[in-house]
């Protein structure tokens, strides 16, 4: 074999320090941040790019070690998910190839629709961080608003470690971390001042739940927003299974009303 086709070696300090720079200028600049999105599910992936396209410094905070939430489960493991108008058109945007299986109802495979939401954001500038939990705010009291989130290694919880974690500050904060509503929850009970009170999701109606999750997704209170599955939670809309152009209208909604306020103040 020719030498030319194989790896070209590397030492291993090399990849060390390339991978630790890399990662800590990351990290400076996401520490003062346009936008945090807290989880990378279809609403976030989709509130993100919409984001980033408009010219901010948007990043996703997603626990796990990949995209989608609960997208790459499809219905019950069949590997395809359900969407109807007119959220197809941000699947048309992304490229997805969509099925029609009824008047205005698209059928799509979990993996592409995963896989192109992520691409779209990623392209548009976001800036993508798995294996870290947002686990707190920071908030300023007077006037109310909420200036960040508090961040830790997942790895770290998982691990049960105290270990402080470190904060990031962000002119908005958006909650889209499903059926849990992690951040609205802790907003709740640590943010004095802040009457939320989560209602908790209702048993299965896919139609009310998308048009509840669209109609109620925006602003929390000053700096903190909510998207997708989360608004459920949070207002007690129904639950909708595997039908997700709700939670994609969803994030298009909130990232343009983010987009709107952040053009509007400073
Ligand atoms: O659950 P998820 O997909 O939320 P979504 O965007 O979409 C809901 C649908 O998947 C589906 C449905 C409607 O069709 O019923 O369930 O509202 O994605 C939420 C993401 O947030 C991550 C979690 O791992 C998942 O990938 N996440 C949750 N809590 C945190 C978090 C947290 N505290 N910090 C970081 N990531």
């Amino acid at each position: 074999m020719e030498l030319r086709e194989l790896p070209r070696e590397v030492d291993e300090v090399t990849i060390t320090r390339a991978i630790v720079r890399s990662a800590a200028e990351d990290w400076i600049k996401i520490a003062d941040s346009d936008v945090a999105v807290v989880g990378a599910g279809p609403s976030g992936l989709t509130a993100a790019r919409y984001i980033a396209e408009a010219g901010f410094r948007t990043v996703v905070f997603e626990r796990k070690l990949s995209y989608g939430g609960g997208i790459g489960g499809g219905g019950m493991l069949w590997h395809k998910v359900v969407v109807s108008q007119p959220a197809d058109e941000i699947l048309r945007e992304v490229g997805c190839r969509l099925e029609e299986a009824a008047d205005g109802v698209y059928v799509v495979d979990a993996a592409e629709m995963l896989a192109r939401l992520a691409t779209a954001a990623i392209d548009a500038g976001v800036k993508v961080i798995f294996g870290v939990t947002v686990e707190d705010l920071m908030y300023r009291p007077s006037p109310l608003k909420v200036t960040g989130v508090v961040v830790q290694w997942s790895a770290v919880n998982l691990a049960g470690l105290h270990v402080d974690p470190v904060a990031v500050r962000a002119r908005a904060v958006i909650d889209c971390t499903g059926h849990d509503a992690e951040v609205l929850r802790v907003a709740s009970k640590k943010i004095p001042g802040l009457s939320l009170e989560l209602v908790g999701e209702r048993s299965m109606n896919a139609s009310s739940g998308e048009r509840f999750v669209v109609e109620r997704t925006g602003e929390v209170c000053p700096g903190l927003y909510t998207a997708g599955m989360a608004v459920c939670s949070l207002y007690g809309g129904p639950r909708m299974g595997p039908i997700f152009g709700g939670m994609l209208l969803s994030g298009r909604k909130v990232a343009r009303e983010v987009v709107r306020r952040l053009n509007t103040t400073q």
